[in-house]
C-alpha cells in the first residue's frame, strides 16, 4: 500500500502527513469528476439521509440542502489544484471538488461524515467551530510565500462567521491581500438558535458581501442542524 493509499483511508492522520501547499500529490491530473447537477447533489444527501434514519451510519451526518445552486456557482471558480476547508457539513464540497462519489460515501457510512478530509483532493474539515479557519489562513500565506498560483476556499456558516476568529482571520487575510476567499454560507441558524436574534443584530456583519474575500450566501434548508429527521442511538 502506498502512502496515498493509506492517507485517503486515515483521514485525521493523512492531515498532518500532508506536504507544503503547492508541493503536495494532487488530483489535479485525473479525470473531471466534479460536475454534478442540483439533483444529483441532493441525490446523495437522500442517500445519506435514508442510511442514516436506517441507523446505518453511527456518528452525526450534516446534510445540506437548498443551497445546490450556489454551490455549484461557488465551485464555478474553484480549481483542482486549490485548497478547499469545510466544517462539519461539507458532502458537497468533496464532490464538488472531484472526489469519487464512493469514496466519499464510504466515509460518511464510516462515521467520518464530520470531519471528511480527503488530502490528495486538498480538502480538509473540521467539527471544531471556527477550527479550520486558521489553518485556511496559514495556507494561503504559505502560497503567498511560495509564489504558487493556488487559491484556497473556506466555507463556513453564519454564526461561524460572526466569532472573534473568523473577524481576525479575514481582516489578516484582507490587509496582506493573501489568495484566499471565505464563503460564508447563511441559513440563519446556530444549531437551534436564531442567528440574527442572538446578537441582536438584522443585518449580519458579511452579509450581502461578494468581493474578493467574501461571497456570503443564504438558503434554506429542510434538514435538522444534524442527522435527518429521526432519532438515531449511536
Ligand atoms: C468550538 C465549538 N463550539 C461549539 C460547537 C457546537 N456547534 C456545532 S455546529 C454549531 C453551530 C454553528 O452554526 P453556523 O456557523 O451557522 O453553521 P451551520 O451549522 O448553520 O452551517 C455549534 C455551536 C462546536 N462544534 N465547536
Ligand atoms: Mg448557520
Amino acid at each position: 500500500m502506498d502512502r496515498t493509499d493509506r492517507t485517503e483511508r486515515q483521514p485525521h492522520r493523512a492531515a498532518r502527513v500532508a506536504d507544503e501547499p503547492g508541493t503536495a500529490a494532487c488530483a489535479a491530473d485525473e479525470p473531471d469528476r466534479t460536475a454534478y447537477t442540483a439533483d444529483e447533489l441532493i441525490a446523495f444527501e437522500n442517500e445519506v439521509a435514508a442510511a442514516f434514519n436506517a441507523g446505518r451510519i453511527r456518528a452525526p451526518v450534516h446534510l445540506y440542502s437548498g443551497n445546490e445552486a450556489q454551490m455549484i456557482e461557488v465551485f464555478e471558480s474553484i480549481g483542482p489544484r486549490d485548497w478547499v476547508f469545510c466544517s462539519w457539513r461539507s458532502h458537497y464540497q468533496c464532490l464538488l471538488k472531484g472526489v469519487p462519489r464512493d469514496e466519499v460515501m464510504a466515509e460518511i457510512l464510516a462515521g467520518r461524515s464530520i470531519s471528511l478530509c480527503f488530502p490528495r483532493h486538498r480538502i480538509y474539515s473540521s467539527a471544531i467551530v471556527g477550527g479550520v479557519l486558521p489553518v485556511a489562513v496559514g495556507t494561503a500565506l504559505a502560497i503567498q510565500r511560495g509564489a504558487d498560483d493556488a487559491r484556497v476556499h473556506c466555507f463556513m456558516g453564519e454564526m461561524t462567521a460572526e466569532t472573534g476568529i473568523a473577524h481576525e482571520a479575514i481582516k489578516y487575510s484582507r490587509n496582506h491581500r493573501l489568495p484566499i476567499r471565505f464563503i460564508v454560507e447563511d441559513n440563519g441558524k446556530s444549531v437551534c438558535t436564531d442567528t440574527r436574534q442572538a446578537w441582536n443584530q438584522p443585518v449580519l456583519s458579511f452579509e450581502g458581501r461578494r468581493d474578493d474575500f467574501i461571497h456570503h450566501y443564504r438558503y434554506e434548508t429542510r434538514y435538522p442542524h444534524a442527522g435527518a429527521g429521526v432519532r438515531v442511538q449511536f
